[in-house]
């Protein structure tokens, strides 16, 4: 399995450090974050390390979400929050602290003024059209 031996996340899949186990199958694993935004806050991971969106395969991303979905519904029945984030970080510039891909499954509370939401205020079409054109030539087959 690949592996990386500085990686806190890969030393939380092997057991060498502790963490609140919430969940785990063959290929991912869900814990609470030590750092949590709110109550409840929960990571998801694939055990095996890649490091972001960018390098994870497909079929393992796509396990991941569904053991998302799973701690999202039971984080949502246990404490009923006012909302729930998946947040998903890529990059410094995007604050990613742990360079071992994960979702963050975040419970919001009323008025809890978390710095991830950016408003809604109009956007130029034009600009949108532009960049929606320029990255859909991107996409993959
Ligand atoms: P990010 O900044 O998006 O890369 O999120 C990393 C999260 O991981 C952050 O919310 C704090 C959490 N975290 C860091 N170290 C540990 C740890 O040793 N155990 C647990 N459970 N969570 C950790």
């Amino acid at each position: 399995m690949r592996t990386d031996a500085n990686c806190i996340f890969c030393k939380i899949v092997a057991g060498e450090i502790p963490c609140f186990k919430l969940y785990e199958d063959d290929l991912t694993i869900a814990f609470m974050d030590i750092n949590p935004g709110n109550e409840g806050h929960a990571l998801v991971i694939p055990k095996e390390h890649w490091e972001d969106i960018y390098v994870i395969p497909s079929a393992l991303l796509g396990a991941t979400m569904q053991t998302v979905k799973k701690i999202a519904e039971a984080v949502n029945k246990t404490l009923s929050p006012y909302g729930m984030n998946l947040v998903q970080a890529n990059g410094k510039g995007a604050a990613q602290s742990v360079f071992h891909f994960h979702m963050h499954v975040l419970p919001r509370a009323k008025d809890d003024e978390l710095k991830l939401n950016w408003g809604l205020r109009p956007g130029d079409m034009d600009a949108i059209k532009g960049v929606h054109e320029r990255v859909k030539k991107n996409i993959l087959a």
